[in-house]
């Protein structure tokens, strides 16, 4: 039901409703629109105790409150936490005992050790608790980033206005793996790249352009897998409006709210494409229900969020979809501009190494025009010339004008994605040369990270990774080092970019790993030479095949843990039988149970001196399955027979638990 309609049936105002509902216990959000059946009904019931509870509540904290503002609130102390900390990591961020934050984390039902991660949610709400603010940290590599779109933005910025002219506007598409992004823009140009992804799934952003009436678009394609919240970060950055993809029988899931995260903190104008309207599932209102719980209602519930229902396989909604963009762009039209006549600038939006062609980089011209022939620098460092261009379909361009992507080839080294390339005219390049030839040996092979070494005394499992695309190469890494564990975890020795090569299982070899490629093959040398070194090679197509798999070697590394439960004791009063593994003895069960086929120790003066199982139970000649504490009862014990009168025999079960990550 809708909360005014709840609102009017009690008899009270929309907002003194959604003021209420949440000091009794009813998190529905202050800007709800709608609330389940259940629960309205619920809430009608229990009417007049809830106003009762909200009345009291609200008269105990009036005059703490009055009494804070004399006493002017404590500055809040501000601490950033990276998406999982670990306890100890997160207590000596607060300059707290480790005990205290255990103890806060009990108190909202965390059971964490000291060494367990726990979720930036999770660190937030205790942190809170505890007094602070809790901001999420963005990593060096956003660091880096960032500083790279500062230059940017002064580049564009310095542009003379009069000199600008409007551009294509440079659409971002996000969402959460699978509602089909990539299927939209395959309809949109008449496509199909969906067919020739491994697994269906995107692993790199892609860009394309398209015409619709007469209007040039560039749309950006981002993996929706929770691997790649760099890529949709970086395609994010490069763009002018977003288009949210949603499912309409999947709604929102985690990388939509990253998305959502993403898109406002570039400050993007969205539209919502709710799609898979024609699956017999598809429930486009829960998504706008949802959307509107994230405070993003939509227009036609009085928000402002632009959502057009569509089907990206049927090719419904498209034409709708693609004029609302234009018209979105159009609100942004002084934005959308750039100098065409003046010498390129650019992001970097993929970066390989061909086998061919050698370093190959995608870029996006966002400013000037870039040419066949022209000399290009990232920072300070010369790349090389432009010695050939080509469009998103493959075709040969000689030049790229603004929002245009472009693969260049001619460079001297691998690009990284995210750079700031730029046309050159200093023609004095010499002096340069050495500085492009060192950042190449960095970038085709870079010494590993500290923080991807193995830590502490944890077991590490040593990898070599190889992978076609630097964005890959780094989702991979980020996803292999989050697969975080006390006992165990990667340690990365060595990574590149391009085919396996002999010096690849080398490194392998002497490193003690194994060797992972990700869309690459070895080379037959390479393949032999692993075989006779016995390293282990595998090659990925899909990179949650990889994770998982790598994943499995490291819970395998763990030893399983063992859980045992203590059932009960007897104390031995005789022996009857001895045998080889048997013997038959009775006693008084002295505490809890004597249970049938229970596990058992004998113990001697506080020492366990054998181990054996309880065969079979008896009572007064009657077999029977437990004795309880106070009973006496004759036992068949298997196991080694060293029974005495006086013994001890304590009774137990042993569950074996093998330890996941994550
Ligand atoms: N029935 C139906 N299926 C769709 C529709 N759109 C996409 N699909 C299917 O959903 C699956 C995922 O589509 P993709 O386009 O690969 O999804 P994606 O968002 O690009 O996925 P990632 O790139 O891996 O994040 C494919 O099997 C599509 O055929 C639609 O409108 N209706
Ligand atoms: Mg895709």
């Amino acid at each position: 039901m809708n909360v005014t309609e709840l609102a009017r049936k009690l008899k009270i105002t929309t907002k003194e409703l959604l003021e209420i509902l949440p000091v009794v216990g009813f998190d529905i959000g202050r800007r709800a629109i709608k609330i389940d059946d259940r629960t309205g009904r619920k809430i009608v019931e229990q009417w007049s105790q809830l106003l009762a509870a909200y009345q009291e509540k609200t008269a105990a904290a009036k005059p703490a409150e009055t009494e804070a503002t004399v006493a002017e609130a404590p500055a809040v102390k501000q601490v950033t936490v990276p998406s999982t900390i670990r306890v100890k990591d997160f207590a000596e961020k607060l300059k707290l005992p480790i005990s205290k934050v255990i103890a806060e984390l009990m108190k909202n039902g965390v059971l964490a050790s000291l060494n367990e991660p726990i979720d930036f949610d999770t660190a937030s709400i205790i942190g809170q608790d505890l007094g602070f603010e809790v901001v999420a940290d963005t990593h060096e590599q956003a660091r880096a980033e960032t500083a790279a779109s500062a230059t940017l933005e002064r580049l564009l910025q310095e542009e003379d206005q009069t000199k600008r002219k409007p551009r294509p506007p440079v659409v971002v598409v996000m969402g959460h793996v699978d509602h089909g992004k990539t299927k939209l823009l395959d309809t949109i140009r008449k496509t199909n790249v969906v067919a020739q992804e491994s697994g269906g799934i995107t692993q790199h952003i892609g860009a394309y352009q398209t015409v619709h009436k007469g209007k040039m678009i560039t749309f950006i394609d981002t993996p929706g897998h929770e691997a790649f919240t760099t890529m949709r970060s970086r395609g994010a950055r490069a763009a002018d409006v977003a288009i949210l993809v949603i499912a309409a029988d999947d709604s929102i899931q985690p990388q939509t709210k990253e998305s959502i995260k993403i898109i406002n903190s570039a400050g993007l104008p969205m539209v919502v494409a709710i799609n898979k309207i024609d699956k017999p599932d598809a429930n486009p209102d829960r998504v706008k229900q949802d959307l509107a719980a994230l405070n993003l209602a939509p227009e036609e519930w009085g928000g402002k969020t632009i959502c057009v229902p569509i089907s990206a396989k049927q090719g419904t909604g498209i034409d709708d979809l693609l004029e609302m963009i234009l018209l979105v762009a159009d609100t942004q039209a002084e934005q959308i501009t750039a100098n065409p006549d003046r010498p390129a600038v650019g992001t970097i939006v993929e970066s390989h190494i061909s086998k061919g062609e050698g370093p190959v980089a995608t870029v996006l011209i966002q400013n000037g025009t870039l040419h066949r022939g022209d000399l290009v620098t990232i920072g300070d460092t010369f790349y090389g010339k432009v010695r050939a261009m080509k469009d998103f379909i493959g075709g040969d361009v000689s030049e790229a004008t603004p929002s245009m992507p472009v693969k260049i080839i001619g460079l001297k080294a691998a690009a990284s994605v995210g750079d700031i390339l730029q046309v050159t005219a200093d023609v004095d390049r010499k002096s340069r040369v050495s500085s492009y030839q060192l950042k190449e040996q960095a970038t085709a092979y870079s010494k590993p990270r500290e923080e991807i070494g193995p830590q502490e005394n944890r077991q590490a499992l040593n990898l070599v990774i190889k992978a076609d695309v630097l964005g890959s190469l780094e989702a991979i890494i980020s996803s292999l080092v989050a697969l975080d564990h006390p006992e165990v975890s990667v340690n990365i020795i060595a990574k590149g970019l391009g085919n396996i090569t002999e010096g690849d299982v080398q490194r392998a070899a002497t490193g003690g790993a194994q060797l992972i490629g990700f869309h690459v093959k070895p080379t037959q040398a390479a393949e032999q030479l692993a075989r006779e070194a016995k390293v282990e090679l595998k090659i990925y197509q899909v990179i949650y095949h990889l994770i998982e798999e790598v994943k499995a070697k490291l819970e395998a590394m763990l030893k399983p843990e063992v859980i045992r439960t203590e059932l009960g004791m007897l104390k031995v009063l005789a022996v009857f039988v001895k045998e080889k593994d048997v013997m038959v003895v009775g006693g008084a069960v002295t505490r809890g149970l004597a249970v049938i086929r229970s596990k058992v120790d004998v113990v001697r003066a506080k020492q366990t001196v054998a181990t054996g199982t309880l065969a079979q139970l008896q009572m007064n000649k009657i077999a029977v399955n437990e004795a309880t504490a106070g009973q006496e009862c004759g036992i068949r014990f298997e196991g080694k027979p060293v029974i005495q009168v006086g013994d001890s025999l304590v009774f137990y079960t042993e569950v074996v638990k093998e330890k996941k990550i994550g």
